[in-house]
């Protein structure tokens, strides 16, 4: 018998982020369970379950295999020892990634949605927001919609993306960012994509896009400015403050997320599971395109 009447969800905004309960994501998930989750993440683009303290690295991984193909743990940063698929996003290691962002934008199949598990949460602060991109997009006058619609975006990893703000930290942080950098990625995607399933339009940007092609530098910042304004306004966002056991599931086709480093020198550590994700598609159709660093071994092909 199914079990999935149990599930509830709790909008935790009108535009973006609920909170599922009634399923133990360590569990065996039938398939009706796995559609309402992936229904659910298509209209709220992330979901929250508290409490999945049986969701090791092991079942994390089971957890995401239903619902795709998983990537390497990073392009260039490598896995957790023993899971080479798991990112240990851990503040100690340098690991706090405070500029908005969609996840691994700089190659040409950027993952299509990331499961984080907080393993250890601070005492206060640390919280993580996510923004709606497709409303952002969706909100911005018509001409603005029809300039993103003609635009392409550099994407690259080679800029300093977890910042570095507290002098204790400095040597890690550097450290991370050495390991981050060290193959160059580089591609251009269109600045608007429509959703693979929902057909939706987003702005498809975030913090590795460095360059809008064609412009001046001057004129690209003051885009790539306007266009993040518009992602980061509070109408579009959701915050969650972590506990150990929460789970966060979001599609990143729809989505930018950032860290807040505000927890002062507590720890916090999160692991981070990837889906492999397909190649970008503007509006008129045209197609993300590499431009540096080979990903194949970083992402397989999407079924
Ligand atoms: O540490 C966080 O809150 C966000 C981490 C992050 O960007 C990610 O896991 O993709
Ligand atoms: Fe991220």
């Amino acid at each position: 018998m199914s079990l999935s009447h149990r599930i509830e969800v709790h909008p935790l905004t009108g535009r973006i982020g609920a909170e599922i309960t009634g399923i133990d994501l360590a569990g065996a998930l039938d398939d009706e369970i796995v559609g309402r989750i992936r229904g659910a993440i298509l209209e709220w683009k992330v979901l929250f379950f508290r409490e999945q303290h049986a969701l090791d690295p092991d079942a994390q991984l089971a957890l995401a295999r239903r619902f795709g193909p998983v990537t390497s743990a990073h392009p260039t940063v490598p896995g957790l020892g023993g899971h080479p698929e798991v990112l240990d996003v851990d503040a100690a290691g340098g690991n706090i990634a405070v500029q908005w962002h969609t996840d691994v934008t700089f190659v040409d199949r950027p993952p299509h949605a990331s499961i984080l598990r907080a393993v250890v949460a601070p005492p206060y602060g640390g919280d993580t927001l996510w923004a709606n991109t497709a409303a952002a997009y969706e909100e911005l006058p018509a001409p603005l919609r029809a300039l993103a619609d003609s635009l392409d975006a550099l994407h690259t990893n080679q800029f300093d993306y977890v910042g570095s703000r507290r002098r204790d930290l400095d040597a890690k942080r550097r450290a991370y960012a050495d390991v981050f950098t060290s193959v160059r990625y580089e591609t251009l995607h269109p600045v608007v994509r429509v959703h693979p399933e929902s057909g939706e339009r987003a702005l498809f940007l975030g913090g590795f896009a460095r360059r809008i092609e064609g412009l001046t530098p001057r004129d690209s910042d003051a885009l790539l400015r306007l266009f993040a304004a518009h992602v980061e306004r509070p109408e579009n966002l959701v915050r969650w403050r972590w506990r150990p056991g929460d789970v966060a599931f979001w599609d990143n086709r729809s989505t930018q997320h950032r860290a807040i480093a505000d927890f002062g020198r507590a720890p916090r550590r999160l692991h981070r599971v990837t889906l492999a994700g397909d190649v970008p598609v503007g509006v008129d159709g045209r197609r993300t395109r590499p431009v540096a660093g080979d990903s194949a071994a970083y992402t397989p092909v999407a079924a």
